[in-house]
């Protein structure tokens, strides 16, 4: 961000603190406004509106919480996988998933918060996670469907992120989308594969498709005029498209890749729409969305179960991780001190 901003966030207030005197408040605000408004990048040390601290920090939160939530549906099939080489892919994919979530609980750590408060917001429902994380993997189908589709819908969703105007963000999303797009691609390989395969092998991967594709849909977010943060969070360049955008450029993309891999979309309604150059589909079940947004989907108390235990035995790795860290620390202050 501008040199100037930073100087005046450090000369208005220097302990760190956004309790500024409203003269330079305002001249601090509009410096912020001519960054965000000029493409430039807001940095951690950069001053900024309060609003867009505590936007940031709810989004890449549950960003973070999507991917760690993330690995367990797929994680469910690494011993199940049919092959070597499909257990060797899954498993990268699924420590790629734990990789973006550090960068992104490290990318929110730049705004403030320990990774540690956030994991106990996540582990006692105060932060949310991606809906699609709530539903079952029942077959090897599934892991083709989510590398597909759900991968896919990360990537429509994700790739404009990699310019929003906060950096740690911005940069954090371009190495994401980078795996993403591996990971898209995997997916819709093992679908080809099992899609010339037998019959009962290309029912499979139907089967999958018609319980996947509306959940996919719900991952952009509420309709727009449902949607209460977005308006705010394109003005600060947060977000750069709404919900809805960005869902109808992912039909619009997944139709042909349907058509490609021989499935169809379990949606009636769905039709090419030549004045509008785009895809017609159905209505989304919005009450299915709110429940499962609310923790009353198929598997909500199963995730965040398995994630509650799997942190709660990680303790004696943190307490040896802190004991090291302290015994570490005395050394180098006897070293200063002799
Ligand atoms: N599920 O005003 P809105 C991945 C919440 S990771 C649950 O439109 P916003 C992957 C929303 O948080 C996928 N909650 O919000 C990982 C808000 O609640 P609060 C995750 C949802 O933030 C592993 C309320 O509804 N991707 O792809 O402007 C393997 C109102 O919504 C959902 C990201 O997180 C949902 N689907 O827009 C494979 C991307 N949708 O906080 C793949 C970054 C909305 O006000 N995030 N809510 O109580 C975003 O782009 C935006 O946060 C969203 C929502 C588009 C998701």
């Amino acid at each position: 961000m501008a040199d100037e901003t930073t100087r005046l966030a450090t000369a208005a207030a220097p302990d760190g603190t956004t309790d500024v005197p409203e003269h330079l408040r305002r001249e601090l605000e509009e410096a912020f406004e001519r960054t965000v408004g000029g493409e430039g990048r807001v940095e951690p040390r950069d001053w900024m509106p309060e609003g867009y601290r505590r936007t940031l920090i709810r989004q890449v939160a549950q960003h973070a919480h999507s991917e760690i939530i993330g690995m367990q549906p797929e994680g469910n099939w690494i011993l199940r996988a049919p092959s070597l080489r499909r257990k060797a892919i899954l498993l990268a994919k699924v420590q790629d998933e734990a990789g973006h979530g550090l960068y992104l609980y490290s990318a929110t750590e730049t705004l403030g918060v320990d990774r540690g408060e956030l994991t106990e917001k996540l582990i006692s429902s105060k932060q949310k996670y991606s809906s699609i994380f709530n539903y079952p993997t029942l077959t090897f189908a599934d892991i083709g469907v989510i590398g597909w589709l759900v991968d896919g819908a990360a990537i429509c969703n994700q790739v404009p992120l990699c310019r929003s105007s906060y950096g740690p963000y911005a940069r954090a999303m371009v190495r994401i989308c980078k795996e993403e797009s591996f990971h898209q691609r995997q997916g819709f390989e093992l679908l080809r594969t099992l899609m010339a395969g037998t019959e009962a092998q290309r029912a499979m991967v139907q089967d999958a498709v018609d319980r996947w594709w509306w959940p996919s849909l719900m991952m952009f977010g509420p309709a727009d005029g449902d949607s209460p943060n977005t308006q705010q969070s394109m003005a600060w360049r947060i977000k750069r498209h709404t919900n809805d955008e960005l869902r109808q450029r992912y039909v619009d993309m997944s139709v042909p890749q349907a058509e490609a891999l021989g499935v169809t979309f379990p949606d009636p309604e769905l039709r090419w729409n030549a004045e509008r150059g785009s895809y017609d589909f159905g209505a989304i079940d919005w009450d299915e969305f709110t429940a499962v947004v609310k923790g009353a989907g198929p598997c909500n108390a199963q995730r965040l179960a398995h994630r509650r235990a799997a942190h709660e035995n990680g303790q004696w790795v943190r307490d040896a991780a802190s004991a090291y860290a302290a015994k570490q620390e005395a050394r180098r202050r006897e070293g200063v001190a002799a």
